[in-house]
């Protein structure tokens, strides 16, 4: 049994084309419906639509990745209910249409953050990155945030301040992009006032708040979810911690084991995102993946590398922090537990997650930052040589 080789396509806009995922090597395709606006229903017609071009192009669309949750879901805010409720249609069109894989987060306001994202490795190649201190300086300088300073030591104060006035003001326009922009696939972008706005939205909500509104809309979803063989899966926060001030409740083995001792049936699943889950020292890997495996419904693999003063940057896939070969060894043990029960979903469906942008990719004139073709083929071309390996060596 192995895993299921997938693949992000960002749909017709996105500069690698159906079959160049297919040269890849890949199966199946991970997409979103990105042209409907967060928070409204996910027409069959355009589900449909979307799967006959996936399909025409010999590959079958395995998972979603996002369905989206609206902010007023996460501060159950205004209209939140009838949010839900189209949430829920959402899910039943997929299932009609028969895509029954759907990742999500729920990451306040910010989806994945990084500073830079074309930083130079030794060899040429650019990789993203994420500086703690600028962030610091967004936060202290750029943004302005309200209180920011009693999240902060006075020496990270005096750092940050020494670094902003030295920075170019292409530096701090790329970092204040970089922050408030969205990168691919997240679904919202900001402007600064904007920006501002929505953090005065999580007045008030700390991470227990936060969690217990992940729990109802969990408690509305799952049952759902059940009914219609979804296999609902959460991302880590990426990075797993706070952020401007933000909780952020998907960063640890605890915060799981909260989320699913509330709701337990195995459709609250996880994407297993080893690159998210990697940057914390004190995130032990193969013990989330033991924890939870039988709900692993997604696996995001990709490797970061981290230091002491809270930076990293994303690593080739099989170097970095993550031990790679634990995880998928892990992974096909899990795979063959299911197949020895039976589980129609014994193969969990992984991609190559972000790759380095890397030979002709560095020339082209437009690339998703992390979604280049070449840096993404070469990790999965690892990952399957790996899996092959240990699937013999077991
Ligand atoms: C970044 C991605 C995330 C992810 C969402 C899932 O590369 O892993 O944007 O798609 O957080 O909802």
């Amino acid at each position: 049994m192995k895993m299921t080789q997938t693949w992000r396509w960002y749909g017709p806009n996105d500069p690698v084309s159906l079959l160049d995922v297919r040269q890849a090597g890949a199966t199946g395709i991970v997409n979103a419906l990105h042209h409907i606006p967060n928070g409204e229903i996910w027409p069959v017609q355009e589900i449909q639509k979307r799967k006959a071009e996936i399909e025409a192009a010999g590959l079958t669309w395995d998972v979603v990745e996002s369905l989206p949750v609206h902010e007023k879901i996460k501060t159950r805010t205004d209209n939140y209910k009838q949010i839900i409720e189209n949430y829920k249609v959402s899910m039943q069109n997929l299932a009609a249409c028969g895509v029954y894989v759907i990742c999500y987060n729920f990451m306040p306001i910010l989806d994945w953050t990084r500073t830079r994202l074309d930083m130079p490795l030794d060899d040429g190649s650019l990789a993203l990155e994420f500086n703690a201190l600028e962030l610091k300086v967004f936060d202290l300088h750029i943004l302005k945030r309200e209180g920011a300073e009693q999240d902060y030591t006075q020496e990270e104060i005096e750092q940050a301040k020494h670094l902003f006035e030295n920075l170019s003001a292409s530096d701090i326009q790329r970092i204040s992009d970089n922050m408030l922009k969205g990168l691919p696939g997240s679904e919202e972008g900001y402007s600064m006032e904007e920006f501002k706005a929505m953090l005065s939205t999580y007045k008030g909500i700390d991470a227990d708040q936060l969690r217990s509104h992940l729990v109802q809309f969990l408690e509305e979803i799952i049952p759902l979810a059940e009914k219609l063989g979804i296999r609902m899966c959460i991302h880590p926060d990426d990075p797993p911690f706070t952020l401007l001030g933000l909780p952020r409740i998907v960063s640890t083995q605890s915060d799981y084991q909260f989320i699913f001792d509330k709701v337990p049936p195995r459709s609250n699943g996880i994407t297993f995102c080893t690159g998210s889950l990697g940057v914390r020292a004190d995130n032990d890997l193969p013990a989330i993946f033991e924890a939870f495996a039988d709900r692993v419904h997604f696996l995001h693999l990709r490797s970061t590398k981290r230091d002491a003063a809270g930076n990293f940057y994303e690593a080739d896939h099989l170097t970095g922090d993550v031990d790679m070969f634990e995880i998928i060894t892990r992974v096909i043990r899990e795979q063959r537990r299911r197949v020895a029960e039976n589980r129609e979903d014994a193969s969990i469906p992984m991609r190559p997650d972000h790759g380095h942008q890397m030979l002709d990719d560095i020339e082209k004139p437009k690339i998703n930052p992390g979604y280049s073709a070449i840096g993404r083929l070469k990790g999965l071309a690892e990952l399957r040589g790996l899996e092959w390996g240990i699937n013999k060596l077991i």
